[in-house]
């Protein structure tokens, strides 16, 4: 009896567990793909011009009592998650301008989680949305300038090695909707 309710238990928290994976990872993990081309690089480019947009609507009429419900047990609020979309946005046009002008640069990177519990994460989201705004209309203006001989160049991650910038860019459309589904499947599953 004892060996079943533990093997019910076990089996229960491991159903929670990937219940909480598909919370957190509403749209799946990224899976850089094997080949990147023009047209898939259209495609990414114009979610990075459309996120502010895209962002915006998927917290609109929010209140701040929503705006404060962690997307998942344990995890971002909705607010941290804008905030966080602004950290991340900003280190990832940083690390592209560095790529573009440095010859294979080695990037910083920063704890997200550690930031995403400073006091400005707690800011009302307008003062994120100015920062995303400004920064989606030059990052994405950057990189429809950008040639195939650009989006080849490489930057090198201390842990997850070297990466192109076509990969990158690759990341952060995933990056992008992936954090607008946290908000928009929560708002579905709470019927906001
Ligand atoms: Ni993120």
């Amino acid at each position: 009896m004892e060996i079943t309710n533990r093997a019910t238990a076990a089996e229960n928290s491991l159903n929670d567990m990937a219940q909480n994976d598909d919370l957190r990872f509403p749209i799946g993990k990224f899976n850089a793909p094997g080949e990147i081309t023009p047209e898939m690089r259209g495609v990414f480019i114009e979610t990075i011009r459309n996120l502010p947009q895209t962002l915006a609507d998927s917290i609109k009429n929010l209140n701040d009592e929503q705006l404060d419900t962690p997307y998942r047990p344990a995890g971002w609020t909705v607010r941290q998650t804008v905030h966080h979309v602004a950290d991340s946005h900003l280190n990832a046009y940083t690390r592209f301008k560095l790529a573009l002008t440095e010859d294979a640069p080695t990037i910083r990177p920063y704890h997200e989680d550690r930031w995403a519990e400073l006091a400005d994460s707690r800011l009302p989201l307008d003062v994120s949305f100015k920062i995303i705004e400004g920064l989606h209309a030059r990052w994405s203006n950057l990189l429809e300038s950008m040639t195939d001989e650009d989006f080849a160049r490489k930057l090198v991650h201390p842990d997850s090695g070297e990466w192109t910038l076509e990969k990158m860019l690759a990341q952060y459309d995933w990056h992008s909707r992936h954090h607008t589904a946290h908000i928009t499947s929560l708002r579905e599953r709470n019927d906001w």
